[in-house]
């Protein structure tokens, strides 16, 4: 289902066999239609209750002006490749300290293994801001670029305390921070690494980007909270899910997006663009990350397969595989947990539309992040930012 562009001024956005014209799908089959609609899934998104700011769901645009697809394929790392590559040697300048284990540690996850892919986005955003206000001197880019820093920090603490809560083995096919130093100092490893980050936006000296990033921390301990919570109501689950995805990770591209954009002088209004961009690539980004569980092999994702299954966590594509197969309610409420489950639960997935559910969904997320992009002033940068939509939807890792 790879994403292609045509470059037809009438039909404005292709994905599959999908087309979207003007935020608008317009050519579904029936199934798929059901599902643009929410019908399958009680309480799903589009009923959700919570937050508008947060939650809102991909409330397809009602603006039918057509999406402009860029005429030029444009290579986001390319294009700001000088910001990037020395990124980890950067953050680990930061991390430096007295104590040379702790900053080990701290260290061990930036190794340039990495996608970096909130850093990329976070400083497309500032490139295309930029280009908008016809600004962005050098001092501006260079708190641009410490904040993508600390976005990528803020990622990579929570991805030690995370392999440290699931007492993982392995990250990018290498052992994991707490199997290589214990899961004591992994956890104070991420601590150091968040006081750094912590650090580093007390720099940049602006009050609004420090409430950006407090609030980006609190959702993260949310996201984890809530994906340990209870897991009955059959009817609450999706919106519950949806919630919990943006909070562990669309938040922070969220607020990293705005945060660049307030730096660039954005006022509300842009800023809010931002905002909605990152979340709903972010969204997506995490629909796909659920998906690449089921199909992805161990070597590619560099951790086991069906990981989430294993962990007792019931993500997009067992919620809709539920539609069709009743059974697996009982198994999700218990967190998979008999001997037995979690391959019953990969049998119902793999029979049903779950996968492909599931993708369709990401692609309406990306869709409305497309939209938010093109209200921002034609530019590579801004290009760039509706290519990664691209590249978040087919990735493979
Ligand atoms: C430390 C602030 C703080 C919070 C602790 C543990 C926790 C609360 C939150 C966990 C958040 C988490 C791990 C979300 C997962 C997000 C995600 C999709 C990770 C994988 O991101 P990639 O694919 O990773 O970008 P790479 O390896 O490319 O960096």
């Amino acid at each position: 289902m790879r994403l292609k562009i045509l470059h037809n001024p009438k039909i404005v956005y292709r994905m599959g066999d999908q087309i979207f014209r003007g935020g608008r799908i317009t050519s579904l089959n029936l199934q798929r239609r059901r599902a643009a609609s929410w019908g399958g899934i009680p309480g799903a998104v589009a009923n959700s209750t919570l937050s508008a700011v947060h939650l809102s769901p991909v409330s397809v645009s009602s603006d039918p002006s057509p999406i402009h697809i860029p005429d030029t394929p444009v290579e986001p790392h390319k294009l700001v490749e000088s910001d990037i590559q020395d990124l980890a040697k950067d953050i680990r300048k930061e991390l430096g300290g007295r104590h040379v284990e702790l900053c080990d540690v701290a260290a061990y996850y930036f190794d340039g293994q990495g996608k970096a892919i909130r850093p990329l986005i976070s400083i497309l955003m500032a490139r295309a801001i930029n280009a908008h206000l016809n600004g962005g001197d050098s001092f501006i880019k260079t708190s641009q670029r410490q904040l993508a820093l600390v976005s990528e920090m803020i990622h990579t603490a929570t991805l030690v305390h995370d392999d440290v809560i699931d007492t993982s083995d392995t990250r990018r096919g290498k052992p994991s921070v707490n199997a290589l130093f214990g899961q004591k100092k992994a956890i104070i490893g991420g601590d150091y690494i968040l006081a750094k980050a912590g650090a580093m936006v007390a720099r940049l000296n602006n009050d609004e980007v420090t409430q950006i990033l407090a609030q980006v921390l609190e959702d993260l301990v949310q996201g984890e909270f809530m994906q340990m919570g209870a897991n009955d109501g059959t009817s609450e689950r999706f919106t519950h899910y949806i919630g919990k995805t943006f909070n562990k990770t669309a938040s922070l591209m969220a607020y990293s997006c705005k945060g660049v954009a307030i730096l660039g002088g954005s006022d509300e209004s842009l800023a809010e663009m931002a905002f909605q961009y990152g979340k709903h690539v972010g969204i997506a980004f995490q629909l796909i990350d659920d998906l690449l569980d089921f199909v992805s092999s161990t070597q590619t994702m560099g951790k086991p397969a069906a990981a989430d299954l294993q962990l007792g966590l019931a993500t997009a594509p067992v919620l809709y595989a539920a539609q069709k197969h009743p059974q697996l309610n009982e198994l999700i409420e218990r967190r998979f947990s008999k001997p037995g489950d979690v391959q019953k639960a990969l049998d119902c997935v793999h029979n049903s539309d779950g996968l492909e559910q599931t993708k369709f969904l990401a692609q309406k997320y990306c869709l409305e992040a497309v939209h938010y992009a093109n209200t921002l002033i034609d530019s590579s940068y801004q290009k760039a930012l509706i290519n990664i939509t691209e590249k978040v939807l087919n990735r493979s890792k």
